[in-house]
């Protein structure tokens, strides 16, 4: 951790000796240190370095500048710079953007990044970019697994009826019914006092957000369902790009995809080493599941909610990416 975290008084001494000198601050609703804020700290390297230190970045981690879902709000407004975010929020401003939280649609963590860094993601950022942001990047937040705290998940019978905590997302929230649960939106940085005074039983995030959140603190079981993939997006608002050199804004994307690889490096750290971290934390965890079942329900569920209103030509080429 090079960079400093907003609010501490030693980045604005930094940041003022240079009189040229530029501030640019990443929110994030994780740690410092999670996937996120690994992110980050490889894109202010890079901006820093590309820049020959114009720029200098900071960190507003752990939801400091609100939800996902705020953050998205203040980049439009100018009040937040930068954000790095799962793409959860996102279809509420981009409804083109709901493709890609389909259930069971990516097939792996090859298959999402090909078609993330190809031309369908390239197309949907452009959807973004007329939203009033400024979609540097895709990242990534990983796949999606079930935990709670009322019995292991093995088929979806055993989601009956329990309350869970899904993002602000139909898609999500579609599929959970079609589960058999009972979905309960919610903006992030409330999730862990829920969970931990019975609101919900249960959530589900990849093993990034479930280990750098520590959620083993209040969840007994996990379930390695892998029922969707959860894009990131790094965003930056049109009050700050619009007003750089179109060499800065070149600096920019150069930086945007080493935080790309920085954020997918630490999701391969956590693929590998994330279930024996959960077990060493007391966590209960289910790796071997059918997802058949799990598919068809949620599947049946929640396409619809992108197919009524866009067809399904994207699915069909998000499927063809090899
Ligand atoms: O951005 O809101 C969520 O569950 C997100 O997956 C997560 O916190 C990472």
């Amino acid at each position: 951790m090079k960079h400093y975290i907003l609010g501490t008084v030693a980045a604005f001494a930094l940041a003022s000796a240079a009189e040229a000198q530029q501030r640019v601050v990443i929110a994030t609703i994780t740690s410092p240190t999670s996937h996120f804020g690994l992110g980050a700290e490889a894109f202010f390297d890079t901006l820093e370095e590309l820049s020959d230190g114009k720029f200098v970045g900071e960190q507003a981690p752990a939801g400091q500048l609100g939800g996902e879902r705020d953050l998205i709000e203040g980049l439009q407004i100018g009040s937040v710079d930068m954000a790095l975010i799962s793409s959860g929020p996102l279809g509420n401003f981009v409804p083109e953007a709901y493709a890609f939280d389909l259930p069971f649609l990516f097939r792996d963590y090859d298959h999402a990044r090909a078609v993330l860094d190809g031309e369908i993601g390239q197309e949907l950022l452009e959807k973004v970019n007329e939203q009033n942001l400024v979609g540097l990047a895709w990242g990534e937040n990983g796949f999606r697994h079930v935990t709670n705290n009322v019995r292991p998940v093995l088929a979806p019978e055993d989601l009956d009826g329990l309350k869970m905590r899904t993002m602000e997302n139909k898609v999500h929230m579609a599929a959970f019914t079609g589960l058999g649960a009972s979905p309960t939106p919610m903006a992030f940085p409330e999730l862990f006092g829920a969970l931990q005074t019975g609101v919900v039983d249960g959530q589900e995030n990849p093993v990034t957000v479930i280990s750098a959140s520590k959620f083993w603190d209040v969840q007994k079981y996990a379930s390695l369902t892998g029922h969707v993939y959860s894009p990131a997006i790094l965003l930056a608002s049109p009050v700050l790009f619009d007003g750089l050199t179109e060499e800065e804004q070149g600096w920019f994307y150069e930086a945007a995809a080493a935080a790309v690889e920085a954020n997918r490096a630490e999701v391969n750290r956590l693929e590998e080493a994330g279930v024996a971290l959960m077990r060493e934390n007391g966590m209960e965890v289910t790796t071997q599941i059918d997802k058949a079942p799990f598919a068809r329900l949620a599947e049946e569920a929640s396409y619809g909610v992108y197919t009524d209103e866009y067809g399904s030509e994207m699915i069909e080429r998000i499927k063809a990416v090899e």
